[in-house]
């Protein structure tokens, strides 16, 4: 359920930053020789060539879309460069992205708090910096880049560059404008330092900056004035807003006839609250009026880390000692991880959660699914094999029980087959100063015996430790260092410095309707959604995928799409 927080007391000013089609940019930084050339990354599979699941620009133009599989992108872009995500221990392997988006993370971090969302996604609140600037002179500051911004319901008779610098600018407009600057140097620093362009949304809050980050895209950014929300709301479908993706926005629309954020503004707080509970109906009205109190968190580090992989059709795990083995590999990458984590940042997790993609062979699988399961981490690879087996036996014996309700039992139990299986440590925290390694502290401790459930001892000694959560949908970040500090000039080296991030897109103009067309349903089969992979996504591409997958499934529902979700309604 979302939070209701008070709105912000002070004017504040945030930005959005999403790099463009993100692993496409990085292989092609790994392989010059595909810059400007026709670009997807797979992850790949036998069936039709894999899955797309990044599309360059120079390849959208000719028509190949994330929804493709490679073999149907080659049919339509036969000069196509398909990459396959890199595979280690026979697992997809997401380092070489997290690692490129640290590297902005810590590029972007220069200029203001940073919150990292997702693998290719984070806040950034400027506000300090923008409020340094504003007593300077705009009209000397403001460079070519930030001159390209668009700035919703921009008025005809106004230029870019004079909305920036009108002398009788509101307070808000005006932090609006230096946070703008701010953010157009920053992204043309990200530019020159990782060679990777993004593109952001700049406004007074996070939903706002998130909501028109994509709204131009690629290497752009959109701003908006707080003039501009109503009529930007007023025709945006619920479904755009991040929390209303899923059952809440369903029933909204189901019970109150919502179909867009504006449809809400007709009903009161007191109306909202009576029929959603008193959180979400406050949330639901501020909502209505593009009121965000969320603060940007300082988090350049993940939440959690996971290690998953899927096994798709005649690869289904269906024994217990296949599924040991593959818990062991995924136990020392994960504790890898771990390592890391412990002497990089000298943070260590502690909740350990298993997920797994079961059905019974032969039939469609009923609700409920095989469930998610935690309990307290303990480090070392043998301890998180045996802590995750029995994790594992648990959901097995209550998935197999549901499921031979009425039926032999036999059948049921020796017909399972695992087609996902991932592990995830979360509950990361900064270890205290003078405790003993962790690895030691477990280490020592009692083998865990019987239910996680009941693991009292274990959560005195942690107490942040819930008894059984259902996994958590954490999106993870990766390890960069950050001072906080702000410098004076946050300018790339002048050689390498481009006038404008669009100098480097051809025709960028030509390229945006085509993300319109992005109507097909996706070609994804359930069973290759690793959840460990899953996770790292945007928030927006976690709930598409689960929709697409429950439309898949369910044949009701109607699809939406990510390219819908970012189209400008002004
Ligand atoms: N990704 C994935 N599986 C998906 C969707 C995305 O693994 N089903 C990965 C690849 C993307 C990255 O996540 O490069 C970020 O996803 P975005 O939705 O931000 O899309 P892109 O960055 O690829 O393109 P855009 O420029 O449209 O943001």
């Amino acid at each position: 359920m979302p939070l209701a927080r008070r709105p912000a007391s002070r004017i504040r000013v945030i930005a959005h930053v999403d790099l463009d089609c993100f692993y496409v940019q990085v292989e092609q930084r790994r392989q010059p020789q595909l810059r400007g050339k026709p670009t997807a990354v797979i992850q790949y599979n036998s069936w039709k060539g894999g899955a797309c699941i990044a599309v360059g620009y120079e390849a959208r133009k000719c028509g190949v879309k994330r929804s493709m599989r490679g073999d149907a992108a080659k049919a339509v872009c036969p000069d196509l460069n398909l990459v396959q995500v890199p595979v280690l221990h026979e697992k997809a392997d997401l380092s070489i992205y997290r690692d490129a988006g640290s590297e902005v993370v810590a590029v972007l971090s220069r200029v203001g708090k940073c919150e990292r969302a997702s693998i290719d996604e984070v806040y950034l609140d400027v506000t300090e910096a923008a409020k340094r600037l504003s007593s300077k002179d705009l009209s000397t500051l403001v460079s070519e880049e930030a001159s390209t911004s668009h700035i919703v319901g921009l008025p005809q008779e106004l230029g870019t560059k004079e909305w920036f610098c009108r002398p009788d600018a509101s307070r808000e407009d005006h932090l609006l404008a230096c946070g703008a600057i701010i953010v157009a140097d920053i992204r043309l620093a990200v530019l020159a330092e990782t060679e990777f362009t993004c593109s952001a949304g700049v406004a007074h809050n996070k939903m706002l900056a998130k909501l028109s980050s994509g709204m131009h895209k690629p290497a752009q950014q959109t701003l908006v004035p707080s003039s501009a929300v109503e009529s930007l709301l007023a025709t945006l479908p619920i479904s755009k807003i991040g929390k209303l993706g899923g059952k809440l926005g369903q029933e909204l629309e189901g019970e109150l006839g919502v179909k867009t954020v504006g449809d809400l503004l007709q009903f009161s707080e007191v109306k909202l609250q009576d029929m959603y509970g008193p959180n979400t109906g406050t949330w639901l009205w501020n909502t209505a009026r593009g009121i965000n109190g969320d603060e940007v968190q300082d988090r350049t580090l993940p939440k959690s880390h996971s290690s998953g992989k899927t096994f798709p059709g005649p690869r289904a795990l269906k024994t217990l000692e296949t599924v040991v083995y593959w818990l062991k590999e995924l136990a020392e990458t994960l504790q890898l991880r771990l390592d890391e984590d412990l002497s990089q940042n000298n943070r260590t997790a502690h909740l350990l959660t298993i997920h797994a993609s079961c059905h019974i062979e032969g039939r469609a699988t009923e609700a409920p699914k095989f469930s998610s399961k935690s309990r307290p981490l303990r480090y070392g690879v043998d301890k998180i094999v045996e802590d995750s087996r029995y994790l594992f036996e648990r959901s097995l014996h209550e998935f197999c029980s549901h499921q031979s309700a009425g039926k032999e039992q036999s059948e049921i139990t020796s017909s399972w087959a695992v087609t996902g299986l991932s592990l995830t440590a979360s509950n990361i925290m900064a270890k205290p100063m003078g405790v003993n390694p962790i690895t030691q502290y477990f280490g020592t401790r009692p083998p865990v015996t019987g239910d996680p459930g009941n693991a009292s001892e274990q959560q005195q000694q942690c107490p942040s430790i819930s008894k059984e959560v259902r996994l958590e949908e954490d999106r993870a970040g990766a390890s960069v260092p950050t001072d906080g500090s702000i410098p004076e000039s946050i300018s790339p080296p002048p050689s390498r410095k481009p006038a404008k991030l669009t100098d480097l897109w051809q025709r960028k103009a030509s390229l945006q309707p085509e993300r319109k067309e992005e109507t097909v349903a996706w070609e994804y089969k359930q069973e290759e959604i690793d959840h460990s992979v899953f996770a790292e996504l945007p928030s927006e591409i976690q709930q598409e995928l689960q929709g697409r997958l429950g439309v898949q499934r369910n044949k009701r529902g109607k699809p939406t799409t990510i390219a819908d979700f970012f189209i400008s309604k002004t």
